[in-house]
This record gives structure tokens, sequence and C-alpha cells, in this order.
């Protein structure tokens, strides 16, 4: 394959790869079409998505009260979100420009801010049919799920093994395990296993069959929680304890990788839902501790707070069984994500997985994504450029080798190790 002739070339073929390359999106909360309501889609739910929701009280008049907000139809609360966050203050925020990304892109003239004819548009359309149309525009091969076997609507819908789109993969939600036994227990009794209030040897052992059929029945990708900014690793709590005695060992006798999304201070203000919840500076040791104590176990890692970034690189460097992943929700933002990109780039090479989208919502895909990749682009093109003046001649197919790298390629190698 020909080396690249000149740097304009060069510019223009790093960004034409990272554009089209195909990215596997490891981190969503999409669920599959069979699923029903489980599944969020079209315009009122972009509009009610929880980052929205708590943009619209930040400038919605005191008289406003999340009591009336919450008893509103979707459709209610969707036309309040457009009036205020849309209509009476510029939609600026990475959130709200992303509905108009993504109505833009399904070709949807968004200058007429035409509520209803969006709706009448997004009531035509086969959720099934929608689906694939979201995934070729956003580009993506596949996206995993979060499944959380502790959730009686979702159990009940895998108990009846309904299909699940070939587009979505399974991932093992674990929080209420690791962070609220009694109601784990309470969950794993109605499901059959003798499990009692706290984690004596009995529980353990039921807890962990509960785990392996799950894994059994759903084969996740991954195991998967998010921990918050106190979570820390070894000490005393029964976190801890789940994680020695039942988790990390399901993991590694079942080579089922841990993902851990860590630093998210739960529900401070609960009145705006599942927007409630806000960030916290976390202890990166526990990351050391996991990796250090468990070199045969594999850790997904992703922080929430922008402090936590630069020692989680580095922690990257030293251990062959941690890969980092995505600007994780209040990261998922241009400014951060230029920075937190480029300080990979330069810490970790391609051994990243440089973004998740994390979408609730189906259409999100589409501009979670597109956002996405124009700012990797400009990133990665730096960086080969950089190359470049100090002599290095990539081709072609090694650039979009490289694209493919941060968007999904090193997650599957790093799977596969
Ligand atoms: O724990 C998580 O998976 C978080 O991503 C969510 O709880 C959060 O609400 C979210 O969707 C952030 O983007
Ligand atoms: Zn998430």
């Amino acid at each position: 394959m020909a080396s690249i002739a000149s740097l304009k070339t060069l510019q223009s073929t790093v960004k034409k790869a990272v554009q089209t390359t195909t990215i596997t999106d490891i981190h969503t909360h999409l669920f599959p079409t069979t699923h029903g309501k489980l599944l969020l889609w079209g315009v009122d739910e972009l509009l009610t998505y929880h980052y929205l929701v708590s943009e619209l009280f930040t400038v919605a008049p005191r008289s406003l009260t999340h009591k009336d907000f919450w008893k509103m139809s979707k459709q209610a609360q969707a036309d309040v979100v457009w009036e205020h966050v849309f209509l009476k203050h510029g939609p600026v925020s990475e959130a709200s420009r992303g509905v108009l990304t993504t109505l833009n892109l399904l070709g949807l003239d968004v200058k007429k801010r035409n509520l209803a004819s969006i709706r009448k548009w997004f009531a035509a359309q086969k959720v099934e049919n929608y689906l694939e149309k979201v995934f070729k525009i956003a580009g993506l091969d596949h996206a995993v799920m979060t499944n959380n076997p502790f959730m009686r609507e979702e159990v009940d819908c895998w108990k009846k093994g309904l299909k699940v789109n070939n587009r979505l993969k399974p991932a093992l939600r674990i929080d209420t395990l690791l962070l609220d036994w009694p109601a784990a227990a309470k969950e794993m009794k109605a499901q059959g296993y003798k499990v009692s209030s706290t984690p004596d040897a009995k529980s353990i052992a039921s807890a962990r069959r509960f785990l392996a059929d799950w894994i059994e029945e759903i084969k996740p990708v991954y195991m998967a929680a998010s921990l918050g900014p106190d979570f820390s690793y070894p000490d005393r709590s029964t976190c801890t304890k789940v994680l020695d005695k039942i988790v990390l060992p399901t993991a590694r006798d079942l080579n089922v990788p841990l993902a851990m999304m860590i630093g998210v201070r739960k529900h401070v203000m609960p009145a705006l839902g599942d927007g409630g919840d806000a960030v916290g500076v976390a202890d990166g040791a526990a990351v050391m501790h996991l990796c250090q104590k468990h070199p045969d176990i594999k850790f997904l890692v992703t922080m929430l707070s922008r402090v936590n970034q630069h020692e989680l690189c580095v922690l990257g460097r030293k251990f062959p069984n941690l890969h980092l992943f995505g600007c994780w929700w209040f990261c998922n933002n241009p400014s951060i994500i230029e920075e937190l990109t480029r300080m990979r780039l330069e810490l970790l090479g391609t051994a990243i997985t440089c973004q998740h989208s994390d979408a609730r919502v189906l259409d999100q895909l589409i501009y979670k994504w597109t956002h996405t990749r124009k700012i990797v682009a400009e990133a990665l093109c730096e960086k080969y450029q950089l190359a470049w003046e100090a002599g290095w001649r990539p081709t072609t197919q090694e650039i979009s080798r490289d694209a493919r790298a941060i968007f999904g390629g090193s997650f599957y190698d790093f799977l596969a190790k």
C-alpha cells in the first residue's frame, strides 16, 4: 500500500478515516425493539432526556415545579423543554444541540421549528427499520446494552426469550449486587436463589450461581457497575466482600471482564429523577489495587470526574488488564472530549476506546457519534501530523487501522487478550 505523499493528503486521509470508520458503541442504555417501552426513541424522548430535564430547571420559571413537570404527559414535558431550552434560550448546550443534529441528519427541517410535523414523521416510523436507519447514519456495527438482572420489568422480557436485534449486545449490570445487598438478595430470592439478608457462605454460593446463570442466559460482553466517588478497594465494606467472593471469581472463571464507571454521586437532586446524579472526585487507587491483585481479570474503566482522568491514563500504561473507555456523561462535551482524547493518545496511543455514547434514547446515537467523530478526527490528525513532521510516512491502511482501533478495535483486541 502506497504511503501518503503530502501533509495535506495526510490530514484529509485521517479525517476521512475517522468520519467513515465503523464504530462499536461499548456502553448504552438501549434495549431490543422486542422489549417494548424499555427502548426509548422519537422526538419526545429526545427532548425529555434527563440531561435536558436538568437544563430545563436551570432556566424555567420557579412556578414550574418538578412535581408538576412529572405529572405532565411525555408530549407536554417535551413541549415545555422545547419552549424553555430551545426557544426561550439558545440551544447551545451539548444535549440541546444534539437534538438538532439528530433531527437534521434524519432529514427533518429544524429551522421550521415545527414540532407537530416532526412528531408526525416519527409516528410513521417502524421501530425495527428505524433502529437500522439510526445505526447506519451513526456508522455503528453494534451497541452494548445495560441489562439489569435486578430490574423486574427487564427480567420478565429476558425470561420470555424475546428476540434481540443483532445490532445489540448484552452487558450484565450489577450495581445492586455490589451496592445494595438487601435489595439484591430480595430479587435473587424472587428468582429462586437461596440468599439471606447478609452475604454469608451459602448466599455467596447462590449469588455466584445467579451470576453464572445470567451470564449463560444473556452472554454479556462484560459485567458492569457504576460506583461512587467513595468507592475504595480493598476495604471492610460489603462491596469489597461481594467483589472478592462473588464478582471477581465469576469474572475469572467465566472470562467475563468487569466494567466500572466510577465517580457518580447518586441522587443529589432526587426531584430530577435520572438527572439527579452528580459527580465527585474518586480514588484511582481502587482501580490500581484491583489491577494489581487480579492480573488475570480484565477491567474496563471510565471515570466521571475530569480530575481523575490523568491518573487513570497513567494507570492504563501500567496494567495490561486495564482498558480505558469513553468520555463519560459530564465529560461527554466537546471541550473535555478534545482534552481527554489528546491526553489518551499522548499517553496510551491507540490502546483506548475513545468514546461510548451512553445513549438512553436510540436516536441519540446519531448526534453523540457525529459530534465525537469531528472532535476525535482533529485530535488524531494532530498526532499523525506530528509523526509526519518527525519523518514518519503512514499508509492509508495504517490510518484506517488506527481510526478503527480507537472506536472499538482496541476494545475487541483487549477482550481477546
Ligand atoms: O451508570 C450509568 O450507566 C450512567 O451512564 C447513567 O446512570 C447515567 O444516567 C447516564 O445515562 C449518563 O450518561
Ligand atoms: Zn450509562
